[in-house]
């Protein structure tokens, strides 16, 4: 089987990874791949199949993920409106609404601000087992805090909702009682003055590193971590604070869902927009060492701690995964199992996340309440073909 592997420590065809401990490479850049190990084909998946199906999207091929911070050229991408053209030097951030200090804020005055850096993960609301669960990246985020930025230009009382204005723009078309009217309409999302103020969001400027690229909101975006990524407002042009819900279409028409849910004493069919990242792991990859095999993956968490990660093959029963060491409150989770005594043919593997309240990730039956596909945290059972 010709797994096609483009990373770098993958020898094609074979998929023989080379012993990067040998070429001299740091204990940390070894990730979770052992010298000697080849990759164990997914009888799910095709051999390869196509990241970048639209200009405007480029996924992860999870069997690829290696690099604990994704590289930014791989990152997965998603735009609605297209890439605007936003000039690097010359672009300010407008802050307006109900603060004491309204400005526009140039690149230069964001920089000069303190820099905090944070390690955040996040994946589309939207990313399925269709492609994979590959609209997920982990990045190292440089930039400011938010909650500093807006305590020093001051909200004044009454101010209860942030809006993050990005500076792609569309034409809508909306419909009210059988009315319609084409209008233009930014990318926007808000956030409760509450969540904005977190210790953690920040407005970012760099990416592992390195300058924003393009496609990731240059030259300055929003990080609110745990939080799904239709929260990651990119290319920020402006930031309203104001008292009232804030119901553009990616917060009240798109990325809404909707589940019958208990609410009190009675069911409700419920339409919540999209917000915290739901308990999730994923299986990417199974290779093959002298010894044993080797089950990879990763799971994201709205920032609370993993109690444990769990993986069963076939009908066994649920063994703990080894959590990577450079796991951080808001990284992905990266997994290792160690798998013994495989046989060949074909088998079912799956894991599941289970968090320090307790919490454990759904099977794909217990979300049947939940009707549109945003969401999906269901476990996700992979096969292999071991030979
Ligand atoms: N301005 C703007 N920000 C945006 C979007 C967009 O279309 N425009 N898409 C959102 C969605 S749905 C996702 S999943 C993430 C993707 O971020 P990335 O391209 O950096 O991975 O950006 C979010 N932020
Ligand atoms: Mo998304």
């Amino acid at each position: 089987m010709a797994n096609k592997m483009t990373r770098r420590e993958v020898v094609r065809g074979g998929a023989v990874i080379a012993g990067a401990a040998t070429l001299g490479a740091p204990e940390w850049a070894l990730g979770s791949w052992a010298q000697e190990e080849t990759l164990v084909p997914f009888a799910d998946m095709p051999d390869e199949y196509v990241t970048n199906p639209s200009p405007i999207v480029r996924f992860v091929d999870i069997r690829n993920i290696n690099d604990f911070f994704t590289p930014a050229d791989e990152f997965f991408t998603i735009q609605h409106y297209g890439q605007p053209e936003v000039n690097r030097s010359s672009h300010q951030v407008e802050i307006s609404g109900l603060v004491s200090r309204p400005q526009k804020m140039s690149m230069a005055d964001i920089r000069s601000r303190p820099r905090i850096e944070l390690a955040c993960a996040y994946e589309c609301s939207g990313n399925s087992g269709r492609r994979f669960h590959g609209l997920v990246s982990n990045g190292l985020w440089g930039g400011t805090s938010l909650k500093a930025l807006l305590e020093d230009i001051g909200v004044e009382p009454g101010g209860r909702e942030v809006v993050f204005f990005g500076a792609d723009r569309g034409e809508e078309t909306i419909t009210v009682r059988g009315r319609s009217w084409d209008v233009e309409q930014q990318f926007a999302r808000s956030l409760s003055l509450d969540d904005a103020l977190g210790d953690d969001t920040m407005l970012a400027y760099e990416l592992n590193g390195e300058p924003l690229t393009v496609n990731q909101g240059a030259p300055l975006r929003l990080i609110i971590p745990g939080w799904y990524g239709v929260a990651q407002v990119k290319w920020l042009e402006q930031i309203h604070v104001q008292r009232d819900r804030f119901m553009g279409k990616f917060m009240a028409r798109e990325y809404v869902t909707l589940r019958d849910e208990a609410v009190g004493d009675s069911v409700k069919a419920t339409e919540t927009s999209i917000t915290r990242i739901k308990l999730k792991s994923v299986i990417c990859r199974v290779t093959r060492g002298p010894a044993h095999h080797t089950i990879h993956g990763f799971a994201l968490t709205d920032g609370t701690a993993l109690d444990r990660i769990e993986v069963h093959i076939d009908d066994g029963r649920w063994n703990r995964a080894t959590l990577d060491e450079r796991n951080t409150r808001y990284s992905w989770q990266l997994f290792t199992y160690r798998w013994e005594g495989a046989t060949p043919g074909e088998h079912t593997i799956t894991s599941r996340a289970i968090d320090t309240n307790g919490k454990v990730q759904p099977v794909q039956a217990d979300l049947e309440s939940k009707k549109t596909t945003w969401e999906n945290n269901g476990q996700f059972p992979r096969r292999v073909m071991v030979s």
